[in-house]
Protein backbone atom coordinates (compact mmCIF):
# COMPACT_ATOMS: atom_id res chain seq x y z
CA UNK A 1 0.00 0.00 0.00
CA UNK A 2 1.01 3.38 -0.82
CA UNK A 3 0.35 6.53 1.17
CA UNK A 4 0.51 10.22 0.75
CA UNK A 5 -0.47 13.46 2.80
CA UNK A 6 -1.56 15.85 0.52
CA UNK A 7 -0.31 19.67 0.87
CA UNK A 8 -3.81 20.90 1.61
CA UNK A 9 -3.12 18.44 5.12
CA UNK A 10 0.11 19.95 5.68
CA UNK A 11 -1.53 23.76 5.09
CA UNK A 12 -4.53 22.67 7.71
CA UNK A 13 -2.69 21.14 10.20
CA UNK A 14 -0.85 24.98 10.68
CA UNK A 15 -3.91 27.12 10.22
CA UNK A 16 -6.95 24.75 11.05
CA UNK A 17 -7.39 26.10 14.26
CA UNK A 18 -7.79 29.45 13.97
CA UNK A 19 -9.90 28.88 10.30
CA UNK A 20 -12.30 26.84 12.49
CA UNK A 21 -12.86 28.88 15.14
CA UNK A 22 -13.27 31.96 12.95
CA UNK A 23 -16.57 30.02 11.52
CA UNK A 24 -17.64 28.96 14.23
CA UNK A 25 -18.10 32.85 15.49
CA UNK A 26 -19.16 33.65 12.11
CA UNK A 27 -22.04 31.51 12.59
CA UNK A 28 -22.72 32.55 16.52
CA UNK A 29 -22.65 36.08 15.60
CA UNK A 30 -24.46 35.93 12.45
CA UNK A 31 -28.63 37.31 12.51
CA UNK A 32 -29.94 33.54 11.74
CA UNK A 33 -27.48 31.49 14.05
CA UNK A 34 -25.44 28.48 12.58
CA UNK A 35 -23.16 26.06 13.12
CA UNK A 36 -21.64 23.90 9.76
CA UNK A 37 -22.68 20.19 10.35
CA UNK A 38 -18.85 19.17 9.66
CA UNK A 39 -18.73 20.11 13.52
CA UNK A 40 -20.58 17.25 14.72
CA UNK A 41 -18.00 14.78 13.62
CA UNK A 42 -15.22 15.04 17.17
CA UNK A 43 -14.78 11.65 18.45
CA UNK A 44 -17.71 11.20 20.37
CA UNK A 45 -19.67 12.50 17.46
CA UNK A 46 -18.23 9.90 15.19
CA UNK A 47 -19.46 7.29 17.32
CA UNK A 48 -23.14 8.57 17.88
CA UNK A 49 -23.44 8.53 13.97
CA UNK A 50 -22.03 5.22 14.21
CA UNK A 51 -25.05 4.32 16.32
CA UNK A 52 -27.19 6.41 14.16
CA UNK A 53 -26.28 3.83 11.35
CA UNK A 54 -27.61 1.09 12.93
CA UNK A 55 -30.90 2.87 14.42
CA UNK A 56 -34.04 0.91 12.96
CA UNK A 57 -35.78 4.22 12.04
CA UNK A 58 -32.77 5.20 10.25
CA UNK A 59 -33.15 3.13 6.93
CA UNK A 60 -30.11 5.36 4.41
CA UNK A 61 -26.81 3.16 5.38
CA UNK A 62 -28.62 0.07 5.65
CA UNK A 63 -30.47 0.46 2.22
CA UNK A 64 -27.36 1.71 0.51
CA UNK A 65 -25.50 -1.34 1.64
CA UNK A 66 -28.08 -3.97 0.49
CA UNK A 67 -27.56 -2.46 -2.80
CA UNK A 68 -24.40 -2.00 -3.20
CA UNK A 69 -24.40 -5.69 -2.36
CA UNK A 70 -27.33 -6.91 -4.22
CA UNK A 71 -26.59 -5.37 -7.56
CA UNK A 72 -22.33 -5.79 -7.34
CA UNK A 73 -22.30 -7.71 -10.45
CA UNK A 74 -24.63 -5.03 -12.66
CA UNK A 75 -22.56 -1.85 -10.91
CA UNK A 76 -18.84 -3.53 -12.30
CA UNK A 77 -20.37 -4.51 -15.50
CA UNK A 78 -21.55 -0.29 -15.84
CA UNK A 79 -18.15 0.81 -14.76
CA UNK A 80 -16.06 -1.54 -17.04
CA UNK A 81 -12.25 -2.49 -16.55
CA UNK A 82 -9.44 -1.64 -15.31
CA UNK A 83 -10.60 1.24 -13.60
CA UNK A 84 -9.06 3.93 -11.03
CA UNK A 85 -11.44 3.99 -8.50
CA UNK A 86 -11.17 7.32 -6.43
CA UNK A 87 -12.95 7.50 -3.11
CA UNK A 88 -13.08 11.25 -1.29
CA UNK A 89 -14.02 11.29 2.57
CA UNK A 90 -13.21 7.19 2.38
CA UNK A 91 -13.64 7.48 6.59
CA UNK A 92 -13.28 3.58 7.40
CA UNK A 93 -13.12 2.64 3.37
CA UNK A 94 -16.34 -0.01 4.76
CA UNK A 95 -18.42 1.09 1.92
CA UNK A 96 -15.89 0.37 -1.05
CA UNK A 97 -15.61 -3.51 0.30
CA UNK A 98 -18.95 -4.41 -1.49
CA UNK A 99 -17.71 -3.65 -4.80
CA UNK A 100 -14.56 -4.20 -5.00
CA UNK A 101 -14.25 -8.04 -5.56
CA UNK A 102 -16.56 -7.85 -9.03
CA UNK A 103 -15.04 -4.00 -9.70
CA UNK A 104 -11.28 -4.94 -9.63
CA UNK A 105 -10.28 -2.15 -10.08
CA UNK A 106 -6.48 -1.31 -11.19
CA UNK A 107 -5.92 1.12 -8.38
CA UNK A 108 -8.24 2.29 -5.44
CA UNK A 109 -7.24 5.87 -4.51
CA UNK A 110 -8.95 6.52 -1.15
CA UNK A 111 -9.16 10.52 0.09
CA UNK A 112 -10.14 11.36 3.92
CA UNK A 113 -8.24 14.08 6.48
CA UNK A 114 -7.92 12.07 9.20
CA UNK A 115 -4.56 10.67 8.16
CA UNK A 116 -3.38 7.80 10.60
CA UNK A 117 -7.39 6.62 10.45
CA UNK A 118 -7.34 6.54 6.69
CA UNK A 119 -3.78 4.76 6.68
CA UNK A 120 -4.77 1.65 9.22
CA UNK A 121 -7.74 1.02 7.41
CA UNK A 122 -6.44 1.31 3.83
CA UNK A 123 -3.32 -1.01 5.29
CA UNK A 124 -5.44 -3.98 6.46
CA UNK A 125 -8.34 -3.06 2.85
CA UNK A 126 -4.12 -4.13 0.73
CA UNK A 127 -4.28 -7.48 2.69
CA UNK A 128 -7.94 -8.27 1.63
CA UNK A 129 -7.30 -7.41 -1.82
CA UNK A 130 -3.67 -7.89 -2.91
CA UNK A 131 -4.39 -7.32 -6.39
CA UNK A 132 -6.02 -3.82 -6.02
CA UNK A 133 -3.25 -1.09 -6.11
CA UNK A 134 -4.31 0.68 -2.95
CA UNK A 135 -2.98 4.21 -2.58
CA UNK A 136 -4.10 6.35 0.10
CA UNK A 137 -3.92 10.07 0.46
CA UNK A 138 -4.28 12.00 3.62
CA UNK A 139 -6.20 15.11 2.23
CA UNK A 140 -8.63 17.60 1.62
CA UNK A 141 -11.83 15.36 -0.29
CA UNK A 142 -11.73 18.76 -2.38
CA UNK A 143 -8.55 18.56 -2.84
CA UNK A 144 -6.80 17.83 -6.33
CA UNK A 145 -6.27 14.10 -7.01
CA UNK A 146 -2.72 12.90 -8.17
CA UNK A 147 -2.67 9.34 -9.03
CA UNK A 148 0.39 7.04 -9.45
CA UNK A 149 2.09 7.41 -12.36
CA UNK A 150 1.65 4.08 -13.22
CA UNK A 151 -2.37 4.15 -13.56
CA UNK A 152 -2.33 7.60 -15.08
CA UNK A 153 -3.73 6.55 -18.31
CA UNK A 154 -6.31 4.40 -17.02
CA UNK A 155 -10.11 5.96 -17.25
CA UNK A 156 -11.11 7.15 -13.55
CA UNK A 157 -14.18 7.09 -11.57
CA UNK A 158 -14.67 8.68 -8.43
CA UNK A 159 -17.08 6.96 -5.43
CA UNK A 160 -19.23 8.90 -3.84
CA UNK A 161 -21.61 6.69 -1.48
CA UNK A 162 -23.57 7.75 1.68
CA UNK A 163 -25.90 10.67 0.92
CA UNK A 164 -23.43 12.64 1.61
CA UNK A 165 -24.17 15.09 -1.36
CA UNK A 166 -27.12 15.73 0.35
CA UNK A 167 -25.43 17.84 2.96
CA UNK A 168 -24.91 20.46 0.56
CA UNK A 169 -27.14 23.35 -0.21
CA UNK A 170 -28.12 22.54 -4.07
CA UNK A 171 -25.50 25.20 -5.21
CA UNK A 172 -22.56 23.49 -2.96
CA UNK A 173 -23.48 19.99 -4.66
CA UNK A 174 -23.27 21.61 -7.68
CA UNK A 175 -20.19 22.62 -6.92
CA UNK A 176 -18.51 19.25 -5.72
CA UNK A 177 -20.34 17.27 -9.37
CA UNK A 178 -17.81 19.96 -11.27
CA UNK A 179 -14.96 19.41 -8.63
CA UNK A 180 -15.95 15.49 -9.15
CA UNK A 181 -16.29 15.88 -13.00
CA UNK A 182 -12.93 17.31 -13.42
CA UNK A 183 -10.97 15.01 -11.37
CA UNK A 184 -12.76 12.10 -13.56
CA UNK A 185 -12.09 13.85 -16.52
CA UNK A 186 -12.41 12.60 -20.36
CA UNK A 187 -14.31 9.24 -19.98
CA UNK A 188 -14.77 9.35 -16.37
CA UNK A 189 -17.41 8.34 -13.91
CA UNK A 190 -19.30 8.53 -11.00
CA UNK A 191 -21.18 6.18 -8.42
CA UNK A 192 -22.71 7.65 -5.83
CA UNK A 193 -25.81 7.49 -2.71
CA UNK A 194 -28.36 9.68 -3.15
CA UNK A 195 -30.92 9.35 -0.62
CA UNK A 196 -34.33 9.75 -1.88
CA UNK A 197 -37.85 12.29 -1.47
CA UNK A 198 -40.34 9.90 0.56
CA UNK A 199 -43.05 10.32 2.98
CA UNK A 200 -42.30 12.73 5.79
CA UNK A 201 -43.72 10.31 8.54
CA UNK A 202 -40.64 7.98 7.36
CA UNK A 203 -38.16 11.26 6.75
CA UNK A 204 -39.27 12.44 10.34
CA UNK A 205 -38.93 9.43 12.26
CA UNK A 206 -35.22 8.81 10.53
CA UNK A 207 -34.09 11.67 12.57
CA UNK A 208 -35.95 11.63 15.30
CA UNK A 209 -35.15 8.27 16.61
CA UNK A 210 -36.80 6.74 19.91
CA UNK A 211 -33.92 6.36 21.76
CA UNK A 212 -33.04 9.74 20.98
CA UNK A 213 -29.26 9.10 19.34
CA UNK A 214 -29.94 11.63 16.53
CA UNK A 215 -30.78 14.71 19.41
CA UNK A 216 -27.45 13.64 21.38
CA UNK A 217 -25.42 13.86 18.02
CA UNK A 218 -27.45 17.31 17.51
CA UNK A 219 -26.62 18.29 20.97
CA UNK A 220 -22.75 17.16 20.65
CA UNK A 221 -22.07 19.56 18.31
CA UNK A 222 -22.19 22.39 21.25
CA UNK A 223 -19.57 20.39 23.37
CA UNK A 224 -17.52 20.52 20.57
CA UNK A 225 -17.83 24.58 19.80
CA UNK A 226 -16.92 24.73 23.92
CA UNK A 227 -13.71 22.87 23.20
CA UNK A 228 -12.99 24.73 20.10
CA UNK A 229 -13.75 28.38 21.74
CA UNK A 230 -13.16 27.45 24.97
CA UNK A 231 -16.56 28.57 25.84
CA UNK A 232 -18.97 26.68 28.40
CA UNK A 233 -22.27 27.17 26.60
CA UNK A 234 -24.53 25.14 28.46
CA UNK A 235 -25.75 22.17 26.25
CA UNK A 236 -28.62 21.59 28.59
CA UNK A 237 -30.45 24.53 27.48
CA UNK A 238 -31.03 23.21 24.12
CA UNK A 239 -33.23 20.79 22.39
CA UNK A 240 -32.96 19.27 19.50
CA UNK A 241 -35.45 19.75 16.63
CA UNK A 242 -35.62 17.89 13.09
CA UNK A 243 -38.14 17.84 10.51
CA UNK A 244 -38.77 17.44 6.85
CA UNK A 245 -39.07 20.60 5.19
CA UNK A 246 -41.59 19.46 2.44
CA UNK A 247 -41.05 22.84 0.06
CA UNK A 248 -37.82 22.52 0.12
CA UNK A 249 -37.35 18.92 0.07
CA UNK A 250 -34.78 18.66 2.90
CA UNK A 251 -34.36 17.59 6.22
CA UNK A 252 -33.63 20.43 8.31
CA UNK A 253 -32.35 20.43 12.24
CA UNK A 254 -31.74 23.15 14.65
CA UNK A 255 -30.79 23.56 18.21
CA UNK A 256 -33.93 25.05 20.22
CA UNK A 257 -32.61 26.83 22.86
CA UNK A 258 -35.00 26.70 26.05
CA UNK A 259 -34.01 30.00 27.82
CA UNK A 260 -32.52 32.88 27.94
CA UNK A 261 -28.54 33.28 28.52
CA UNK A 262 -25.56 34.46 27.46
CA UNK A 263 -21.60 34.24 27.32
CA UNK A 264 -18.65 35.96 27.64
CA UNK A 265 -16.19 34.76 24.63
CA UNK A 266 -12.99 36.33 26.11
CA UNK A 267 -11.47 39.09 23.07
CA UNK A 268 -14.72 38.27 20.82
CA UNK A 269 -17.54 39.99 23.18
CA UNK A 270 -21.13 38.61 24.30
CA UNK A 271 -22.63 35.60 22.91
CA UNK A 272 -26.45 35.31 23.99
CA UNK A 273 -29.29 33.30 23.07
CA UNK A 274 -33.38 33.87 23.43
CA UNK A 275 -35.94 31.44 24.76
CA UNK A 276 -37.00 29.67 21.37
CA UNK A 277 -34.00 31.23 18.89
CA UNK A 278 -32.97 28.54 16.87
CA UNK A 279 -29.33 27.64 15.69
CA UNK A 280 -29.24 25.61 12.37
CA UNK A 281 -26.88 22.80 12.54
CA UNK A 282 -27.50 20.61 9.04
CA UNK A 283 -29.53 20.27 6.06
CA UNK A 284 -30.34 16.85 4.48
CA UNK A 285 -31.30 17.07 0.97
CA UNK A 286 -33.81 14.53 -0.65
CA UNK A 287 -33.77 14.27 -4.53
CA UNK A 288 -35.74 12.17 -7.12
CA UNK A 289 -33.51 10.09 -9.65
CA UNK A 290 -34.91 13.10 -11.76
CA UNK A 291 -33.95 16.15 -9.86
CA UNK A 292 -30.50 14.35 -9.01
CA UNK A 293 -29.50 13.60 -12.39
CA UNK A 294 -30.84 17.34 -13.69
CA UNK A 295 -28.27 18.63 -11.13
CA UNK A 296 -25.78 16.41 -12.46
CA UNK A 297 -26.20 16.97 -15.86
CA UNK A 298 -25.32 20.55 -14.91
CA UNK A 299 -21.79 19.85 -13.76
CA UNK A 300 -21.25 17.77 -17.01
CA UNK A 301 -22.19 14.30 -15.62
CA UNK A 302 -25.04 12.32 -17.93
CA UNK A 303 -27.36 9.26 -15.91
CA UNK A 304 -25.62 6.17 -17.38
CA UNK A 305 -27.83 3.68 -14.52
CA UNK A 306 -29.07 3.46 -11.12
CA UNK A 307 -30.58 0.85 -8.91
CA UNK A 308 -32.73 1.31 -5.95
CA UNK A 309 -34.77 -0.50 -3.02
CA UNK A 310 -37.97 -2.31 -3.48
CA UNK A 311 -39.65 0.79 -1.23
CA UNK A 312 -37.69 3.50 -3.93
CA UNK A 313 -36.24 4.70 -0.14
CA UNK A 314 -32.54 4.72 -1.92
CA UNK A 315 -30.18 5.00 -4.68
CA UNK A 316 -27.09 4.59 -6.07
CA UNK A 317 -26.78 6.31 -8.98
CA UNK A 318 -23.27 5.77 -12.01
CA UNK A 319 -22.76 8.76 -14.10
CA UNK A 320 -20.46 9.22 -17.16
CA UNK A 321 -18.51 12.11 -18.57
CA UNK A 322 -20.23 14.26 -20.93
C1 LIG B 1 -23.85 12.13 6.96
N1 LIG B 1 -25.21 12.42 6.50
C2 LIG B 1 -25.48 11.81 5.20
C3 LIG B 1 -26.27 12.15 7.49
C4 LIG B 1 -27.65 12.54 6.92
O1 LIG B 1 -28.55 11.71 6.99
O2 LIG B 1 -27.79 13.63 6.39
C5 LIG B 1 -26.03 12.92 8.78
C6 LIG B 1 -27.12 12.74 9.81
N2 LIG B 1 -27.68 13.69 10.48
C7 LIG B 1 -28.58 13.20 11.30
N3 LIG B 1 -28.65 11.89 11.12
C8 LIG B 1 -27.70 11.57 10.20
Amino acid sequence: MNQALGTTALNTVFDENRVLKQELLDGLFAEQKYINSKFFYDEYGSQLFEKIMQLPEYYPSRTEMVLLEKYQNEIADAIGENKVLIEPGAGNCEKVQYILPTLKPKCYVPIDISADFLFECASNLQDKFPHIDIHAVADDMRAKVVVPDAFKDHDKVVFYPGSTIGNYKPNEALEFLKHVRETAGKKGGLLIGVDLQKDKATLDAAYNDEQGVTALFNLNVINHVNKLLDSDIDTELFEHVAFYNEEHCRIEMHLQSKANHQYHLDNIGQVSFSEEERIHTEYSYKYTIDSFSQLAAQAGLKLENYWIDDDALFSVQYYVAL
